[in-house]
């Protein structure tokens, strides 16, 4: 296999306790997985990327891991895990990993250890610091830097035991580790090969970019209205990163780069950034998920404070990021996961008459993009944001604290702030998988741990999988144009129609061989001039996803929603 071999490949993501449920408890588990392998093969996949099922107290579901070498029992057991691993193996499917290592669960053995005491050998693992100058623990301001969670409140937390604060960017149950120290970095890499030499394909590395920080920790401006610094500047991309993931790859894939696939998430990453992460001659990682896409319908107050993005905003950020891995690394393509709201209700039209078409639209300009295409779990089935109406619907920590904190401290209207979550909230990803109209949606034969979406009686697996005109079935044509065709995994990319505000429109070529993507991702009729498309009057008609798309040729008009696909050579 090549070492470029994910250039033609799909990866299916899959939150395991939202997926299926074989034994009735209510959450998703393994058993569940290997029961619905067939569905993930009929779709077409290489790679699956499941979320975490190591042991945790599940404090952000899975996300704040207690042992790294342990299957949580909510998800089965190492022979589950086995039985699932061969049975993706046997389908042609590799299966990556998703790795947290930029913090740990504070009830891993690494961090009760380094709790115990000031003396602890393992005391140097993680981010301790003394109340800030001129202040005693527990005061006001005492936290040692004025940085805030993720999840709401300040990124540090006091243990009364040592009177010293932890560093936890995420909650505070999620204490960063310390990458400066060799003794942590020996202990990941360890148990990285470990998984690698039980057969995982490689790794979803979680907030990778964060595991270097300035180490002084330095406070960072305060934006107005905010009540925390901005930290970001200090952990994001610190001045070891490239360091350590060149460290990593030597490690950990040097001797293995044939098979493994690598993608590290990191927020706030920039193209010129990626460019370096992703350069093969670098030694680091394959690709990475970048954030600003899905950043652009966030206002000056962020991911909660909404403001619509534009056909021509969308457009012209994804094409930078083509032009600019266009001669070195590559891009990951993705408009869901588990952290974010369902594409379909965000970028595209929820509502019964263009649920289909829009998300149908949203998945070809994505896949038929220069880059490694991701599907999030029910992206393929056009699954949409849920209509929860009590925060009581929702589970997700992100969400709950940003409720109290915006409700109970700030003083916001509880019903727009409500609003908000509908609209953001990563619960939105969250709900069951829609296998069929079955009650909770065939997700479990137990009460849901979240509530299923009510329009799962509509849209579900066994509805659209037989079903030649389903979101399903347009994308398996679009996973089997890339698999297919060179031009889609290896051409150039050119925008076309690049300054028109509802089509999204782009060539890729490669040799005397090319593909025209036009896409209109608007509820309105869009016109267009077809001058510089004067040589595809005569295209072969290549995909489409509206019944009478074949049909419409070049003709400078696409219906509402309209994608059109044509090759040429
Ligand atoms: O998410 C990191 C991250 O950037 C999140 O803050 C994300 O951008 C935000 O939730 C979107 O609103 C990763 C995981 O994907 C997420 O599920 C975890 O909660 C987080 O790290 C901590 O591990």
């Amino acid at each position: 296999m090549s070492e470029t071999w994910w250039k033609s490949a799909v990866v299916y993501q899959i939150y395991p306790r939202s997926f299926a449920d074989s034994d009735g408890d209510g959450i998703g588990d393994l058993r569940g997985i290997i029961d619905h392998l067939d569905h993930l093969k009929e779709l077409g996949i290489d790679v699956v990327w499941l979320s975490p099922i190591y042991a945790s107290p599940h404090d952000d579901n899975g996300y704040d891991i207690s042992d790294y070498r342990a299957i949580d029992p909510l998800f089965g057991t190492f022979d589950d895990f086995d039985e699932l691993l061969a049975g993706l193996h046997a389908r042609g499917i590799k299966l990556v990993m998703d790795l947290v290592v930029n913090h740990t669960s504070d009830e891993h053995p690494w961090f009760v250890e380094s709790a115990s005491s000031l003396d602890n050998p393992k005391r140097d693992w993680y981010w301790w610091r003394p109340a800030r100058d001129g202040h005693r623990p527990g005061e006001h301001g005492a936290e040692p830097n004025n940085w805030g969670s993720f999840f709401s409140g300040p990124a540090w937390q006091l243990d009364p035991a040592t009177g010293e604060y932890y560093l936890h960017l995420f909650s505070r149950k999620q204490p960063d580790l310390n990458w400066e120290n060799p003794e942590v970095r020996d202990a990941v890499y360890d148990m990285m090969n470990w998984w690698l030499d039980r057969g995982v394909d490689g790794f979803r590395m979680d907030v990778i970019n964060f595991i270097s920080k300035v180490v002084e920790l330095p406070d960072g401006e305060v934006p107005a209205g905010k009540l925390f610094g901005e930290g970001y500047p200090f952990f994001g991309q610190g001045p070891r990163i490239h360091e350590f993931l060149h460290e990593m790859h030597e490690r950990v894939f040097a001797g293995r780069a044939d098979s493994t696939l690598t993608v590290g998430e990191m927020p706030g990453v920039s193209v010129e950034q990626a460019r370096l992460f992703t350069d093969p001659a670098r030694g680091e990682l394959d690709m990475v998920f970048q954030f600003e896409h899905v950043d652009l319908d966030h206002g000056p107050g962020g991911k909660w404070d909404h403001r619509p993005a534009s056909v021509l905003d969308l457009k012209r950020n994804l094409t930078m990021w083509q032009e600019g891995l266009a001669d070195v690394g590559w891009n990951s393509l993705y408009w869901n996961n588990h952290d974010q709201p369902r594409v379909v209700s965000r970028f595209g039209d929820d509502g019964p008459e263009h649920r289909g078409a829009s998300a149908k639209a949203l998945g070809t300009v994505l896949h038929l993009m220069r880059g490694t295409p991701y599907v999030y779990q029910g992206e393929e089935l056009g699954m949409a944001n849920v209509p929860f109406d009590s925060i009581d619907d929702f589970r997700d920590i992100e969400t709950l604290n940003h409720y109290a904190e915006a409700v109970d401290i700030q003083g916001l209207d509880a019903a727009d702030v409500l609003a908000a979550l509908r609209r953001t909230s990563r619960d939105n990803a969250r709900t069951p998988m829609q296998w069929s109209d079955a009650p909770a949606a065939g997700f479990t034969t137990g009460t849901p741990w979240i509530d299923a979406n009510p329009d799962h009686v509509h849209v579900n697996a066994a509805a659209e999988v037989a079903d030649p005109d389903s979101v399903f079935a347009h994308y398996r044509r679009l996973i089997d144009l890339r698999h297919r065709s060179s031009v889609v995994a290896d051409g150039d990319f050119t925008p076309v129609l690049a300054d028109h505000p509802q089509i999204f429109g782009y060539r890729r070529a490669l040799g005397g061989r090319q593909l025209l993507v036009l896409a209109n991702l608007t509820g309105e009729v869009a016109r267009y001039d077809t001058a510089e498309l004067d040589t595809w009057r005569d295209a072969a008609f290549a995909l489409g996803n509206l019944p009478d798309s074949p049909a419409r040729g070049v003709s400078g008009a696409l219906e509402p929603w309209e994608a059109l696909v044509f090759e040429l050579g």
